[in-house]
């Protein structure tokens, strides 16, 4: 840590502690009406309560916050957080507000535990290999729910690896990851994926442009970089029947190359459009090596940069007219042919903007400039008016009309340093929080009256926030999570790389007056960006307890290869030994198989278990293979028995007070 970065942590220390200060009395008067003692006894709590209260130091208004997030052993939370894992390419899911870590779900990395990559389940990753190379690593940005009229619905969760430029599709009602798709266009996608009100799409886009074919080009050379480079915004087609993302039926807009950044969909009076910021208006590229400025510089000179709107539906119909190209067998519709249908527009932001946000309403566009202090509300109505009327300020050097930044604007809020992420509360109070990454704070605010309510310290450096619902039609208020990149001193020491920090705050002052910090997560798994709070009851509906018996869970229909009890067996063709195995407490049927080497070898194992949570895994020696056996689960393995020897395999979850006799052998003879 710098000196400067030190010493802002310090202060910032300094004034939590005031604000803590501050916080405690008031609390301690709401227990007991006791105003300025903010003790134990004071507060009117006595006995052993109070004596823990002394021994370990809590204020009133810190036991106040442990009874607001302790959920009893047994009471499940009302709301689950799903949120991305960062670069560890998965997803976590905890319960709100108990802050209780209950699943992390493998996506574009293995997880052995799942079986995930490590059984048949491999054939989903390697969907997302690109250009014949296996990638098991992603950068995970931002998960997006499926909806139904603009509100989660609770059936499906996407999410974008920004790295590679993929999508992944998670099944909730096993909360697995059922397909990925590679991006035919795009090296890098960071918006998104954000999804349209009924599901239609999902959304992404590029971030860093590039060109959209495979081969060499100059990125340093400003010349072939604004005629080869390029940027776009892919609408995925989502197949609800099939709970898949349909490939042949997407397409992708041209856009310039400004890395366009994070993107939402348009909802209600917006509904049709998708809409993305920018941050490279200036075409910069860049060339510190040989004594450029940096590209942080040369991206972040101009005062404003875009953001883009881009109309899905008319999209749509261009594709329907046969208005597009071709480009690695993905349908890509010109600058050109989206001007001139009317539907790609761009309209100045403030200086390196981060995020578009669109209001439940979804007439207002939040957007934050890094480097400015406001945060933009557009208002879509005159965005609208501008558009119908073909009001344009001018057009950019790709002849994508700009409309008119004073003219679309409802107003700037003032709301601190570094504004980035905005999240709403509940639908009608025109309430939203704006997070600060160089303040580290948030700030409550009325987007329509352009006032700020309330502002509340975080630790440190905020990112995403994520309110219940917080990015639907119909937000629900109570908590918000902040998402924070650094932890720094909030936890015990466990070497240089720290965990990120999730602190939530309580929303759900009847009155909408104050936030208030409830409790810090450490998040120890990699960086989170977005996150999506969603009302439990919706899981609920969903999940399944159990698979149906003989269920592949890659497909979620019934396996070709379910065994049922009694009809286990061992079939040898040739080259190839096929076992049709079964698990239920506590063995393994069967618990011997013979081959030689150089055969093929094809387990697919049933577990038979109908009780909820009676899992078995399958985990053998040296093959590298390892199956999680749900209950009513078919999972298969393969491998070729490359060396002659015992294997033994096991159960790999102690399922039973036999669980230690539940193995087997595999011999391998020599060939
Ligand atoms: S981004 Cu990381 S804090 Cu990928 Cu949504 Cu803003
Ligand atoms: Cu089955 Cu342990």
């Amino acid at each position: 840590m710098n000196d400067e970065k030190k010493e802002k942590v310090i202060s910032r220390r300094s004034l939590l502690k005031k604000a803590a200060l501050g916080s405690a009395v008031i609390a301690g008067a709401g227990i007991a009406s006791l105003g300025s003692q903010p003790k134990a006894e004071a507060a009117g709590i006595s006995g052993e309560l109070a004596e823990v209260a002394k021994k370990r130091h809590l204020s009133p208004n810190e036991l106040l916050s442990a009874a607001k997030t302790y959920e009893p052993d047994g009471v499940h939370d009302p709301y689950l957080c799903l949120t991305s894992g960062g670069q560890s390419g998965q997803i976590m899911v905890y319960g709100v507000p108990s802050m209780r870590l209950i699943k992390v779900i493998g996506v574009f990395t293995p997880e052995p535990w799942q079986g995930y990559g490590f059984d048949d389940s491999a054939k989903i990753l390697a969907e997302g290999n690109i250009r014949g190379k296996s990638i098991t690593y992603g950068d995970t940005h931002h998960p997006g729910f499926s909806e139904t009229k603009g509100d989660y619905d609770g059936e499906y969760v996407f999410i974008n690896d920004k790295s590679n430029a993929r999508v992944a599709v998670i099944d909730i009602r096993d909360f697995s990851t059922k397909q990925i798709v590679t991006n035919p266009i795009l090296k890098s996608t960071h918006g998104g994926t954000s999804v349209t009100p009924n599901t239609e799409y999902i959304i992404v886009n590029a971030q860093y442009a590039a060109p959209f074919d495979d081969k060499y080009h100059d990125a340093k050379n400003q010349e072939v970089y604004d005629k080869i480079f390029r940027g776009a915004m892919t609408f995925w087609k989502f197949d609800r029947k099939k709970g898949r993302i349909d490939k042949d039926n997407s397409y992708s807009v041209e856009l310039p190359p400004y890395m366009q950044d994070i993107n939402d969909a348009g909802k209600l009076v917006s509904d049709g459009w998708g809409f993305c910021n920018s941050f490279n208006t200036e075409r910069y590229t860049g060339g510190i090596e040989s004594g450029n400025p940096p590209f942080e510089a040369g991206c972040s000179a101009n005062d404003t940069d875009f953001m883009h709107m881009i109309n899905w539906r008319k999209g749509e119909e261009a594709i329907k007219a046969g208005d597009y190209k071709v480009i690695n067998g993905h349908r890509v519709i010109s600058m050109k042919a989206a001007v001139a249908r009317g539907m790609l527009y761009l309209v100045p932001v403030m200086k390196s903007p981060h995020g578009i946000t669109v209001s439940p309403d979804g007439r207002y566009l939040l957007a934050s400039g890094k480097l400015d202090t406001h945060v933009s509300v557009f208002d879509f109505k005159k965005i609208q008016h501008l558009m119908n009327r073909k009001i344009y300020d001018g057009y950019d050097p790709y002849g994508i009309p700009i409309l008119s930044m004073r003219r679309s604007l409802h107003g700037l809020v003032e709301t601190g340093l570094g504004p980035l992420h905005n999240q709403f509360d509940v639908a009608g109070s025109n309430i939203a929080y704006n997070s600060l990454f160089v303040d580290s704070a948030i700030v409550k605010y009325d987007y329509m009256k352009l006032k700020v309510l309330d502002k509340i310290p975080i630790h440190y450096n905020v990112g995403h926030l994520a309110a219940v619902h917080g990015d639907t039609v119909n937000p629900r208020g109570d908590y918000l999570i902040s998402l924070n990149k650094l932890a720094i001193d909030r936890f015990n020491e466990v070497g240089p790389l720290h965990p990120q920090n999730h602190e939530l705050i309580d929303i759900s002052d009847p009155l909408h007056r104050k936030m208030r910090m409830l409790y810090a997560m450490p998040f120890p798994i990699g960086e989170p960006h977005y996150a999506q709070i969603i009302d439990a009851n919706l899981i609920k509906k969903r999940a399944w307890k159990v698979y149906p018996l003989g269920t592949d869970t890659n497909t979620m229909t019934r396996s070709p290869f379910r065994t049922l009890a009694g009809h286990e067996k061992t079939v040898t063709n040739g080259n190839h030994v096929e076992v049709f195995g079964t698990s239920i407490r506590s063995h393994f049927n069967p618990e011997h198989i013979y081959c030689k080497v150089g055969d093929k070898v094809t387990i697919h194992i049933t577990n038979l278990e109908r009780a909820e949570d009676e899992t078995h895994g399958f985990g053998i020696y040296y093959y590298n293979k390892s199956v999680s056996l749900e209950p009513g689960k078919t999972a298969t393995i393969e491998f070729i028995a490359d060396k002659e020897g015992v294997f033994p395999y096991y159960c790999l979850e102690f399922c039973s007070a036999l669980h230690l006799e539940m193995f087997g052998y595999l011999m391998v003879k020599p060939a």
